[in-house]
């Protein structure tokens, strides 16, 4: 009893001393992964890129952009002269600000492990790295993401990648004795895809008993794309493997279809990162949207996190972000931003809802139809008033930089904001305006450049029209 008041007052005296709060614990690696499909950034967004992990306390950049032809496709070619030394001035940017330049490579699409064809394979996997390395780079990983066929199914063997891995980090380390660990990401790279009911699959089994206990294993959570990882979930892949696990996590990234027609993702991710793990993380990487600026609002709540994972919180967190990046123009982005949080479709879902205030408020009005009163009626009047300003204002005053990455949103934006005042006016009158029809096919027409507040700002219009249709429909039934 004695020695656990003697803790107890120790713990409060700790707690004063520190101000009343726990002392933050951040993940020990902790970043951005460009690792999004498109349009890979240039130079001057990566150094963009790496100035702002200095300035959030971010200490690594992993360099892996799909369509980058030398990080996946055609991995074994050297990088032209040119390209090399654009990748030495990023390194020496890096290094300069504190940040881990981590150079990746994804050779599975055609990587052979055995026989002659293996071992000219190694050879050319340790000539490009070896490349990388007299540019300065001190940090690598070797990704193993993305190999399936149409139908979900991949040939890979765990123990041959694990070898293979084993192998580059031991050649390595023999080379060079600065050589941090390398990082990998697995071909099941999701936990539900770990496992198969309560076993775990061969070639996670496999992959994850042959890997070397240095190797720095990152997965993206239950899914590719998924709405946070419980402490739980976070054990659990630990105890697969053996090791703490790290994260490679999928937002704000956009670049997979929204839509079944699997047109291009046209919304932009403006949330904060929510719902990650309180429990110990080895490392956490944000992967980016191909817009660079916009990804910015994100990538600083995950700084927040990364650096006190216990004490996030993610309102608080997109907030300042917005109030630091945007300065004068915070509150209008606020607003914008509010209505373009969350992505989802048939396999994806992650972020906040969009606009929970306008569509809880949206919901009542159209609830009680014929009998909201007028002060109900202006606050959404007055919401609805808040995003035409808003789309404005940024429309005139972001910076180029900002706004040639957001405008075909913010004008879809004021599309919303018009049609939804027509709808709200068409209430009010007890009668649909024809106008509501044209102006809902001219949004549905721009979505193929601009998604934005789908269960929000956009459900309104339909919720209006449907309303004024079973209304219309039960004056037929009577007559
Ligand atoms: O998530 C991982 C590990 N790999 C790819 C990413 O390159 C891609 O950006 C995201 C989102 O589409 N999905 C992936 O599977």
């Amino acid at each position: 009893m004695k020695k656990f008041f003697t803790q107890l007052i120790m713990f409060a005296l700790t707690a004063i001393f520190m101000g009343g709060t726990a002392q933050a614990v951040p993940i020990p690696l902790r970043g951005v992964v460009e690792g999004f499909y498109g349009t890979p950034w240039d130079y001057e967004k990566r150094v963009d890129i790496i100035n702002f992990c200095r300035k959030n306390n971010l200490n690594a950049y992993i360099y892996a952009p799909k369509d980058d032809m030398y990080h996946r496709d055609k991995w074994r070619t050297p990088y032209p002269d040119e390209k090399l030394n654009e990748l030495a001035e990023l390194v020496s940017t890096a290094k300069k600000n504190n940040v881990r330049f981590i150079f990746a490579i994804s050779p599975g699409l055609d990587l052979k492990y055995k026989g002659s064809k293996g071992e000219q394979d190694f050879d050319a996997m340790m000539k490009k790295l070896e490349s990388m390395y007299q540019i300065g780079v001190r940090d690598f990983a070797i990704f193993f993401d993305d190999l399936k066929d149409d139908k979900g199914r991949h040939n890979e063997d765990g123990e041959d990648q694990a070898a293979f891995l084993n192998r580059v980090q031991k050649e390595l380390s023999a080379r060079h004795k600065d050589i941090a660990p390398l990082i990998t990401v697995p071909t099941e790279y999701y936990y539900a895809d770990m496992i198969d009911g309560k076993k775990i699959k061969p070639y996670t089994r496999d992959f994850a008993e042959n890997l070397d206990s240095k190797i720095v294993v990152l997965y993206s959570g239950r899914g590719v794309v998924c709405d946070g990882i419980e402490n739980a979930e976070q054990s659990a892949v630990n105890k697969i493997y053996g090791r703490e696990v790290g994260i490679w996590w999928n937002y704000p990234v956009n670049d997979y279809p929204l839509t079944p027609d699997g047109n291009r993702n046209t919304k932009l991710a403006l949330g904060a990162v929510e719902k990650l793990p309180t429990t110990n993380v080895t490392a956490i990487f944000f992967n980016p949207m191909a817009q660079e600026q916009m990804s910015k609002i994100a990538l600083a709540t995950g700084a927040v996190y990364a650096n006190n994972p216990a004490d996030y919180d993610s309102t608080k967190a997109w907030n300042k972000a917005i109030e630091n990046q945007f300065g004068s123009l915070a509150p209008a982005m606020k607003i914008f931003a509010d209505h373009s949080k969350h992505m989802e479709n048939s396999w994806a879902k992650v972020g906040a809802p969009d606009a929970s205030e306008f569509a809880a408020v949206a919901y009542m009005v159209i609830a009680k139809a014929d009998n909201v009163n007028a002060a109900e009626f202006k606050l959404l009047e007055q919401m609805i008033d808040n995003m035409d300003r808003a789309a404005n204002i940024l429309l005139e005053y972001l910076p180029q930089e900002s706004l040639a990455e957001c405008k075909p949103q913010l004008e879809q934006f004021k599309r919303l904001a018009h049609a939804d005042r027509i709808a709200l006016e068409s209430l009010k009158a007890g009668s649909l305006n024809p106008q509501l029809k044209i102006l809902r096919e001219e949004i549905t027409v721009n979505e193929k450049q601009a998604i934005i507040s789908e269960e929000a700002a956009r459900k309104f219009i339909d919720d209006v029209m449907n309303h004024f249709e079973k209304q219309n429909q039960g004056k037929r039934k009577k007559k």
